[in-house]
């Protein structure tokens, strides 16, 4: 069955049964597969609706993650009343998922918006910060044991690690003995970049609710005004660490380039991006903070790329089985980027830590 058809299928099976037009992939996201397809109304009026196919390799309880998706997006609803929010639609028997053999899909409403990949424009910066900062305090009083953990151990940066240096010894794809100098870098921070996951195992970090995947085009910004309109990609959605969301956050939207870019030398933090990003996410989160979170903030920033680069590395080595790849040398390249990214952020750090200060003392 051609792609037309199957996403036609699925479509009508969430009782969409209007006259369809087509498809668009949607080129963002490195684990779904997502979609953009088109309908007419009756009056003539375009519809479009957002689905797509969950990565059941990468996401092995897709049902107990939209479980998650559906507790998480009516918290948020129930506080923002009448605001644009993500809707998953239900089939006849009121399921919001259909399973087709190997195949998971979802759908929901499609939101014209803009997103970023990379962004100079401060303001757009910091409104991005405000939505994450704001995504953490709506969920404050969320109860975490209600979710599943989607990927277990997500963040867990020893594990990740662990799994680094397993693949190494099987080296199944045979790419082992050309990633030597990555390696060695990645061995020698390993301590530094598991600072988080060491914290939360001593209980020295709360554990709160956070979205664990807070890339800038997880945020959809209005056409009109560049005000943040939503957050969406809500598969991690799980009890973590305020540094989880601010680190990633700023190893995404902070780099000069965008984090699968080939020339590495290019790489690095825009501590203007970075001040704009604290800026927002602080002056939401900062009331709540622990002086612990104060401390790390900045460190987390460092600790979330090197994890992102042991993944990377990690998948490369595997052969490429888990994130979506547009060349043979994509996950090796990404991490390059993202080493040289994560060393930048060492050198830049004790300017990183003045800023988050400042930040958090003008939000106090
Ligand atoms: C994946 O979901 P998506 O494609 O936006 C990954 C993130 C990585 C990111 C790197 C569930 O994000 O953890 O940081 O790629 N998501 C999952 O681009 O593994
Ligand atoms: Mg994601």
């Amino acid at each position: 069955m051609d792609l037309n058809e199957k996403l036609l299928q699925v479509c009508r099976l969430f009782r969409i049964d209007y006259e369809y037009l087509g498809y668009e992939t949607i080129q963002m996201g490195n684990v779904n597969r997502t979609y953009k397809v088109n309908f007419r109304l009756p009056d003539g009026k375009p519809k479009s609706f957002l689905v797509q196919d969950v990565n059941t390799y990468a996401f092995r309880n897709p049902v107990g993650l939209m479980d998650n998706i559906d507790k998480v997006t009516e918290h948020i609803r129930s506080k923002k009343p009448g605001q644009l929010a993500l809707h998953f639609h239900h089939t006849a028997d009121r399921k919001t998922y259909v399973i087709d053999g190997s195949d998971f899909w979802r759908m929901c409403n499609y939101v014209p918006a803009v997103t970023y990949n990379v962004v100079t424009d401060l303001n757009i910066v910091r409104n991005a910060g405000k939505a994450f900062g704001e995504f953490q305090t709506d969920l404050a009083d969320f109860d975490s044991t209600q979710l599943i953990e989607t990927i277990p151990g997500f963040h867990n940066t020893r594990k990740r690690y662990e799994s680094l240096w397993q693949a190494v010894q099987e080296d199944p794809a045979g790419r082992v003995a050309e990633v030597q100098e990555e390696l060695k870098w990645l061995r020698s921070v390993e301590d530094q970049a598991c600072i988080l996951t060491d914290l939360q195992n001593a209980g020295e970090l709360p554990l709160r609710v956070t979205h664990n995947d807070t890339k800038i085009n997880n945020v959809l910004f209005s056409p009109a005004d560049n005000s943040a309109m939503v957050v969406i990609d809500l598969d991690t959605v799980m009890p973590g660490l305020m540094g989880h969301d601010f680190g990633d956050a700023i190893r995404f939207a902070g780099n000069f380039v965008e984090e699968d870019c080939p020339e590495y030398e290019r790489a690095g933090v825009n501590l203007d991006v970075f001040r704009a990003f604290a800026e927002g996410f602080l002056s939401r989160t900062a009331p709540s903070m622990t002086d612990k979170e104060v401390e790390t903030l900045a460190i987390s920033c460092f600790a979330l790329t090197a994890e992102l680069c042991v993944r990377f590395l990690d998948d490369y080595i595997r052969g490429d089985k888990y994130f979506n790849i547009k060349s043979p040398d994509h996950n090796l390249v990404r991490t390059r980027c993202q080493i040289a990214l994560a060393k930048d952020m060492l050198k830049k750090m004790d300017e990183m830590d003045r800023i988050v200060q400042e930040c958090v003392n003008k939000s106090r």
